[in-house]
């Protein structure tokens, strides 16, 4: 559930980057902070490692006009993909209001993608949330790799049906904006009704 301050008139979403170590989702939101007008977004905090691995999280607060007379502001969050730290993931996932779940098309990384998906689905569960229900938008991501893994070949697998699916590569911003776009459009909706 989004959080909603009647004093400033204020409702702001939480919206997670989720995926398998080196998928890209530090690329994606670099890319999205980048683009967006200085006055519409603040800072991007990062806690990395030396070696530009997302330690805890990224984030950036991003100003998206308004619900009626309440200013809306989307928080961007992305977790670390590395399989040991699987409790910050839990911790930053608490709260969100929609997620972009960020897989790596190399088809060395396919098990890994269908990993994280099922401890995604999972840590929704333990928030009592219905995967099924809560709107997650699925990037294939790093689509410049030699011999990419066939879209549809996750969904497939995971027995996903209606999850809206694009294809990216981040490091250059193609298919960033529209993923973002579209899981805007259905955390709004969902809120609306
Ligand atoms: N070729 C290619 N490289 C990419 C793409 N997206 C990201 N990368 C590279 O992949 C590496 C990992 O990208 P990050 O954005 O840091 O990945 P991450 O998912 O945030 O990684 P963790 O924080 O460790 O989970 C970096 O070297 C990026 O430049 C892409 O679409 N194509
Ligand atoms: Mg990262």
């Amino acid at each position: 559930m989004p959080f909603i301050n009647y004093e400033n008139r204020e409702i702001s979403f939480k919206i997670v980057y989720y995926g398998p170590g080196m998928s890209g989702k530090t690329s994606n939101i670099i890319f999205v902070h980048k683009t967006i007008a200085e006055d519409k977004r603040g800072e991007l905090i990062s806690l990395k490692t030396s070696e530009e691995r997302t330690l805890f999280f990224d984030f950036f607060p991003l100003e998206l006009g308004h619900i009626a007379t309440f200013s809306v502001r989307f928080n961007m969050y992305t977790l670390p993909g590395q399989i040991y730290y699987e409790a910050s993931r839990r911790l930053i996932l608490d709260g969100a209001d929609g997620v972009v779940f960020v897989a790596d098309s190399q088809r060395s990384r396919y098990e890994r993608n269908i990993l994280h998906y099922q401890l995604l689905e999972k840590n929704l569960m333990l928030y009592k949330i219905n995967p099924k229900a809560f709107p997650i938008v699925l990037q294939y991501n790093k689509r410049d790799c030699d011999t990419p893994i066939e879209i549809g070949t996750i969904e497939k697998q995971l027995g996903l049906e209606d999850v809206p699916v694009f294809e990216a590569v981040a490091t250059r911003g193609d298919g960033v904006l529209e993923t973002i776009r579209e899981l805007s459009r259905r955390v709004i909706s969902q809120f609306e009704v």
